[in-house]
């Protein structure tokens, strides 16, 4: 194993600065707070951190829309936090990685401000105008987030193209300019000494020139609620295929992966130590020829179901790793800032099994093959809160939904809530809890924090209360792990051989089960290991169970 690279010996976890910690009390995350949470991270076992957007950004998409690439957003600190924090990581051995979003900038951001103010300014190349067709939008291609992907700008009378949120143009990355100046952005923080980006919507980054309209009769909106309503995996399925072909000229066109050798190229001229990439993308083309594109690629397809069977992993396992190119290194995660948390989707509403399912979720994380994404807070066992008051919400996205199904779809307002709160993301955004205190330990008491604390911090969902307790969903678990696969990283799955249990005994073996080869013992040594580490589940005996009796369990009661 010494061959492996520090990436894939390493267990990431994912912090979204603007709820991790508030260092200077004004109920927003931000650097400095998360300097003083070193020790934390450090203490949880993480190797390496993924930092959501610090940068300069009105926040209309919360971090995603970046007003300047180069520096750090005033809310969060100063550059000399920034270089703090990532000494401070790299003195505990905690690699960093930050997150790259080129698919779009915020409209503050001074290249578009000026690529709007003239049809011939030097800039206006550098995102996607065009003029309108019969008086209206370019064609029909939709906004992922809602509405049309077009915004006619009155200055120039033209149309800027927009995948995302109009606050946020697509640049034009047929643009050499533009790609120049993103390079250098790009050797900033590598310079600084940063390990690597994660990603961001690397999928949407080129789009048709040619401008050909969809042929979906849908709207965005209807597949939207149909995909919500969707009662089966087939009808989901169907549904993201229609989904693919709304958006067929806008995302994963073949000048993409060009970009990406490109990218891979400038990172690799960095060594001592090697630079990774990460794509926010579940498409293995991404891996190109497995040593020329992006390091890793989510397997995102593992997070598609509401209910995490042996055999939907196993499926998802197989299917995954055979599609790797030679030399390609898998990368799971179950959860993000954009995605429930993996403590109430997998959860089945019975607090004591909600708890051990999580548990459980965390150790397959830490036990399949490739390197685990964690999510801040999921080692808590945070939940997702659902605010039933829109002027709570901070994502946008939720904001539009409850907008478009009720001035759209004429639903009534109190069902548009509870749909646009699932829908959006402020649900799994809110603040770190840290302690049972006020403000969950996130702010002082009396602050008002930027999304409103989930309460749930008083009934043990906090750091300090679970610091030295295995509970529910113990600190335990993900320190244990994050062990527990530094001594097997090959940690993995699919290989029949437990003729001698259950059905569903076997089905979990063949999950957790590790590679032999590698590791030079049997499959369930690493089961021991963790049990050993104290991963049991507080409301089965572990003394009186066997892990393997406690999962065959877990598994017999889901059915
Ligand atoms: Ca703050
Ligand atoms: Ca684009």
């Amino acid at each position: 194993m010494a061959d492996l690279m520090w990436w894939q010996k390493a267990v990431f976890y994912q912090i979204y600065p603007r709820s991790f910690a508030d260092g200077n009390g004004d109920g927003i995350g931000d650097i400095p707070g998360i300097v003083n949470s070193l020790d934390y991270v450090q203490d949880l076992g993480i190797d390496a951190l993924w930092l959501s957007p610090h940068y300069p950004s009105p926040q209309f998409d919360v971090g995603y829309d970046v007003a300047d690439y180069t520096g750090v957003d005033p809310e969060y600190g100063a550059l000399e936090d920034f270089k703090r924090f990532l000494d401070g990581a790299h003195q505990r051995g905690i690699r960093v990685i930050l997150d790259l979003v080129l698919n779009h900038t915020s409209d503050r951001h001074p290249w578009f401000v000026e690529s709007r103010s003239s049809r011939d300014n030097p800039k206006r190349d550098w995102y996607v105008w065009h003029a309108g067709k019969n008086g209206t939008h370019p064609n029909n291609w939709y906004s992922t987030f809602g509405g049309p992907a077009w915004e006619r700008d009155s200055r120039t009378a033209e149309y800027y193209y927009h995948y995302f949120f109009k606050e946020q143009p697509d640049l034009n990355w047929r643009n050499a300019g533009m790609k120049k100046a993103m390079w250098q952005a790009v050797r900033y923080w590598l310079d600084l000494g940063v390990d690597g980006y994660r990603l961001d919507a690397i999928g949407t980054i080129f789009e048709d020139p040619g401008l050909p309209d969809h042929s979906v009769p849908e709207t965005l909106i209807e597949l939207g609620l149909a995909a919500y309503h969707a009662g089966s995996e087939a009808e989901r399925k169907a549904l993201a295929e229609e989904y693919k072909v709304l958006f067929k000229y806008q995302h994963d066109l073949p000048e993409v992966h060009d970009l990406m050798r490109e990218l891979r190229a400038l990172v690799d001229e960095y060594d001592e130590p090697l630079r990774v990439l990460v794509g926010e993308t579940d498409e293995i083309a991404f891996y190109g020829n497995g040593h020329d594109e992006l390091h890793m690629n989510f397997n995102f397809p593992l997070m598609r179901t509401e209910r995490l069977s042996p055999a939907w992993i196993r499926a998802n396992q197989k299917e995954r790793l055979l599609a790797l190119p030679p030399g390609a290194w898998p990368c799971n995660t179950l959860g993000n800032h954009d995605s429930p948390r993996v403590r109430s989707r997998y959860g089945d509403g019975n607090a004591s099994h909600d708890g051990a399912l999580a548990r459980l979720s965390l150790a397959l994380m830490l036990t399949l093959w490739g390197t685990p994404f964690l999510y801040n807070g999921e080692e808590i066992g945070m939940t997702d809160i659902l605010f039933d008051d829109v002027g709570i919400f901070r994502d946008n996205l939720g904001v539009w939904f409850y907008n478009a199904a009720v001035n759209e779809l004429k639903v009534l307002p109190a069902e548009a809530v509870r749909l646009a709160a699932k829908f959006g993301r402020d649900k799994c955004r809110t603040p770190m809890q840290w302690a049972n205190a006020p403000n969950a330990g996130f702010s002082p008491e009396g602050a008002r924090t930027w999304l409103p604390v989930n309460p749930n911090y008083a009934q043990g969902v906090n750091v300090a209360e679970q610091r030295d307790d295995p509970g529910l969903c113990g600190r335990r678990t993900p320190m244990g792990g994050a062990q527990a696969r530094r001594l097997c990283p090959h940690a993995v799955v699919v290989r029949p051989r437990m003729d001698a249990y259950s059905k569903a005994s076997k089905a979990l073996f063949e999950v957790f089960d590790f590679d032999a080869a590698a590791e030079g013992s049997g499959i369930p040594a690493l089961l021991r290991r963790l049990g050993e580490l104290g991963i049991g589940f507080k409301d089965l005996d572990t003394r009186q169970s066997s892990l393997e009796e406690i999962f065959v369990s877990l598994v017999s009661e889901r059915g």
